[in-house]
């Protein structure tokens, strides 16, 4: 089953939309399988942006995603990573849906809340550098069949 990362970045714990963002997700019908709050180091935060390192806004990044703790989640669900991406809406806030998490919440660019996966590649290592297996449960969902046909 597709698993996808998901962090409600510092913004989100500051503002007590933590419940706001997991509640969407959970409504949507993806499962959560792993929960936990951490403050990101430099070393994790460089890792988990790598792809963006030399960017005129990387070193804002860096200190925006650790400036206090996170909320990290592991949603499991048919289509996990592309219905997160959807429900986060766009990267840019001020383009972002109304409806979706960025365009209901937020305004700017720096300040977009949430992270999800980008692709089913690229969720599973962005996992690991999260939650160890144990730390993540398959366990049976009562409500799957009213959720799936
Ligand atoms: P993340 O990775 O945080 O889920 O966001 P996205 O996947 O939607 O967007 P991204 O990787 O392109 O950007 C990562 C992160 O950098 C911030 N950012 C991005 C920024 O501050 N200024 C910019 O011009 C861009 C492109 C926002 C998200």
């Amino acid at each position: 089953m597709e698993r996808t990362l998901v962090l409600v970045k510092p913004d989100g714990v500051q503002r007590g939309l933590v419940g706001a963002i997991i509640s969407r997700l959970e409504q949507r019908g993806l499962k959560l399988v792993a929960l936990k709050m951490l403050w990101l180091d430099e070393a994790l935060a460089q890792r988990l942006y790598a792809i963006h390192r030399g960017k005129p806004f990387f070193e804002r990044l860096i200190k925006y995603v650790t400036a206090c703790p996170l909320v990290a989640a592991v949603f499991e669900g048919e289509g996990a990573v592309a219905l997160t991406r959807q429900a986060m809406g766009e990267t840019d806030p001020a383009r972002a849906s109304p409806g979706s998490i960025r365009g209901d919440f937020g305004i700017d660019i720096g300040r977009n809340l949430v992270h999800g996966s980008d692709s089913v590649e690229n969720a599973q290592p962005e996992i690991d550098l999260f939650f160890t297996p144990q730390e993540i449960y398959s366990y049976p969902r009562d409500t799957d069949s009213w959720i799936f046909e």
